[in-house]
């Protein structure tokens, strides 16, 4: 669209606008996605150690996001249906922070059990992190029945809070042109990535040694 001065603006459609009548299906497979962070965090109960779930975060990809990630998975088009047939997985995302490294094994292995859930794939990024130190366990969901069903995938990542607040920055990294020195940056990420492992590590021990106390 051009302005008055000539000058070319560009207009982004909000979500609702850009996933029309799919949107509301959206957001219901979105609240199913959901229900699977509450359920497992509501199997604490009423215990006075450590809720396993800090929090989680939920997101339906934002339209530029899906256009880009349509074209990097080498389809075309930018619908929905055609993000479905590229095979973009993450169209839905849930994100569940952990406060340690086993409740990160728990919740995966119960939303695993659950009778609604199938799950596609697994990569788990806290064994086998990538040489940039990032480490999250990774689900790829499709859900059998209810809203979500309509979709063939979903992503969930699992991770603890440190390797989540390590995430976010490194995430911000990527999308910096300006920085000076990134191999610097990267290298200082890298380190503080293993020494967030160790940490989340020790602090395991330390709970399980609490517990057992
Ligand atoms: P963005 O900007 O977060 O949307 P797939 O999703 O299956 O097509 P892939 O690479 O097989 O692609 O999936 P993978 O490895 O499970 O990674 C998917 C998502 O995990 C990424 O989505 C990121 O959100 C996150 N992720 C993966 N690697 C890193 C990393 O090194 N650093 C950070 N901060 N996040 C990571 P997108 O769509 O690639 O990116």
């Amino acid at each position: 669209m051009d302005g008055d001065n000539g000058n070319s603006i560009v207009v982004t459609p909000t979500p609702e606008e850009f996933y029309g009548e799919d949107y509301p299906r959206l957001q219901a497979a979105l609240a199913q996605l959901d229900g699977l962070a509450e359920g497992f965090a509501a199997t604490a109960g009423d215990s006075d150690d450590l809720k396993p779930v800090v929090y989680h975060t939920s997101r339906i990809k934002s339209p530029a996001s899906l256009v880009e990630k349509i074209a990097r998975k080498g389809g075309s088009g930018t619908t929905l249906a055609d993000a479905i047939e590229a095979n973009v997985q993450d169209i839905l995302g849930l994100r569940i922070i952990c406060a340690f490294g086993d409740d990160v094994y728990a919740a995966a292995h119960w939303i695993g059990e659950q009778p609604d859930v199938e799950v596609l794939r697994t990569k788990d990024y806290i064994k086998h992190p990538k040489p940039n130190g990032y480490r999250s366990y990774h689900m790829n969901v499709r859900f059998t029945s209810g809203a979500g069903a309509f979709l063939p995938s979903s992503e969930i990542q699992i991770r603890t809070v440190a390797t989540d607040f390590w995430a976010t920055l490194e995430h911000k990294m990527k999308y910096k042109k300006t920085i000076k020195n990134p191999e610097l940056l990267t290298q200082e990420l890298k380190r503080c990535a293993d020494e967030i492992a160790s940490v989340d590590l020790d602090m395991q021990t330390l709970r399980d040694a609490i517990r057992r106390a």
